[in-house]
């Protein structure tokens, strides 16, 4: 029988089923340090719970306390058990306490209580009802993730999400201890990001989308929103612009980009591999320079993402060229520099990073340079495939991804000439090609982007599908709570 449905499941959990509970009330405060990052997370924490504990604001307050008191829950920073983003969570009758040693820990330790806590309580509509405590077991839990890349993608290019939209993801990532958000801002159906000196981008590139629907594209302040938006919730937003190929949205804004000279028209259909920029041309140079410069001043994280992949139409010396000449230009911007695992054939700086989406990609070579891989194995990450024949969403050329599928397999097996320590972790794009709103999106995401947050974060000692299924179960009625469309697997006995 399962005690907790904690997920992804932390290292190590005792839960003391014999012991009174901890019971949040209109009594219940938060006590935080004097930090204003703290603050931020035990007001997260208060939004998440308060509602079924206090019918009227400030429900559970938020208290800068120097110390800690009975019948709080206290967030302290400090010398915790565990490092980084680890944290250490306390539960009994007269307290909670939650420490880590950066706020990183605090926020997934948040995460956990959520979790302990009935699903009733992520209801936006629910009251306090006293027929109904709001209790957490006595327990005692002491977590750190295994992988410090725990990432999603998001394809904002097929079909255009808006802010609000991705702020949907964001939160629902947030939960489940994800910490990278990939936006896919550029591919030949649209290009999604405002950059100033070279306004038709956006104008006009981003004016359609797959099916030929308006499109639309983030302004720069937008973005920046959504960076911050992000940020508050420890994740950090990784910008792509896919290069050479993948950019007919770019040729269609500016024939100069075009060997040719000239504009090819917008693109709305799904196949891919048949646009390239000019690589000969100068501009084409100058052009990567001023995206990569816009986009880099407006991304704190330390990540951009030049694509890379599918290019049909360039030899591999040229192609390797393009890569290695546009490595110089985001390294001078101050970024890393990401690609998917076709640019592993370029010599490449060992700071560059390399996500393997092919399930059969050999990336020794980069690796032995120090290159750092991100998995991605279509087979069991790409959470645009169906789950089987029958779904109504969803492509199937990697195959059909059914819940077990998505959790029951490891990366270290899966990529044998690559070591566990050059694996910074996992990642789960979401291609948009059959998607057009959120709700499809989430229809995908959902059993599976919670199943793969385990795969990136829990210890492999620790995963083991039978067990898994049981708690993954119990987050059906959460996500009823949260109004989430979900995918019922007929593979999990989801509770009601
Ligand atoms: C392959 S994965 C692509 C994308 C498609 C996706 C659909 C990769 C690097 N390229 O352009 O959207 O398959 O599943």
């Amino acid at each position: 029988m399962r005690t907790h449905a904690i997920l992804p499941n932390p290292e190590s959990v005792e839960i003391a089923l014999g012991a009174a509970p901890f019971r949040i009330t209109a009594d219940t405060a938060i006590d935080v340090p004097d930090d204003e990052r703290v603050l931020a997370i035990g007001r997260f924490l208060s939004e998440w719970i308060g509602r079924a504990a206090a019918a009227t604001p400030p429900r559970v307050e938020v208290v800068r306390a120097g110390a800690t008191h009975a019948g709080h829950i206290a967030l302290t920073l400090g010398a915790a058990a565990a490092a980084d983003e680890g944290y250490e969570l306390t539960a009994a009758a007269d307290r909670v306490t939650i420490a880590a040693r950066e706020p990183a820990g605090l926020f997934y330790g948040v995460q956990t209580l959520r979790q302990l806590l009935p699903p009733f309580v992520e209801f936006g509509g629910v009251r306090p009802d006293p027929s109904r405590p709001v209790l957490a077991p006595a327990a005692h839990i002491v977590d750190r993730p295994r992988f410090a890349w725990r990432g999603a993608m998001l394809d904002v290019a097929r079909h255009f999400f808006t802010v609000e939209d991705v702020e949907r993801y964001i939160d629902l990532m947030a939960l489940y201890k994800l910490n990278r958000l990939h936006l896919h801002l550029a591919d030949d159906q649209g290009w999604r990001i405002e950059i100033a000196s070279w306004p038709n981008l956006a104008r006009h590139g981003g004016s359609t989308q797959v099916g030929g629907g308006p499109g639309g594209f983030y302004t720069q302040a937008q973005y920046a929103e959504l960076v911050a938006y992000a940020a508050s919730r420890f994740i950090t937003i990784v910008p792509e612009i896919d290069m050479p190929g993948h950019t007919n949205a770019a040729l269609a804004s500016y024939p100069a980009l075009n060997c040719s000279g000239q504009a090819p028209p917008l693109y709305t259909d799904t196949n891919v591999g048949f646009s390239a920029l000019c690589i000969e041309r100068d501009v084409t140079y100058q052009f990567v320079d001023d995206v990569v410069r816009e986009i880099a001043a407006m991304t704190p994280g330390p990540y951009f993402h030049i694509g890379g992949d599918e290019v049909k139409t360039l030899g591999a010396d040229a192609y390797n060229a393009f890569v290695e000449r546009v490595q110089s230009i985001v390294a001078s911007h101050g970024k890393q520099m990401i690609g998917w695992d076709e640019i592993a054939g370029a010599r490449l700086q060992p700071t560059a990073i390399v996500q393997l989406w092919r399930p059969k990609a050999s990336p020794a070579g980069a690796v032995a340079r120090g290159v750092k891989v991100i998995v991605s194995s279509a087979n069991r990450l790409y959470i645009d495939m169906k789950y089987d024949s029958h779904t109504p969403l969803g492509l199937n050329w990697a195959g059909t991804i059914d819940a077990r599928d998505a959790y029951d397999w490891d990366p270290v097996a899966m990529y044998t000439d690559v070591p566990e320590s050059a694996m910074l972790g996992i990642e789960a794009p979401l291609w948009s090609e059959t998607v057009t709103n959120i709700r499809d999106v989430e229809l995908l995401a959902f059993p599976r982007l919670a199943e793969i947050a385990e795969v990136a974060w829990s210890p492999a000692k620790r995963r083991a599908w039978d067990e898994f299924k049981g708690r993954l179960a119990a987050h059906a009625p959460r996500w009823t709570a949260l109004g989430v469309n979900f995918y019922r697997s007929p593979q999990v006995e989801w509770e009601r």
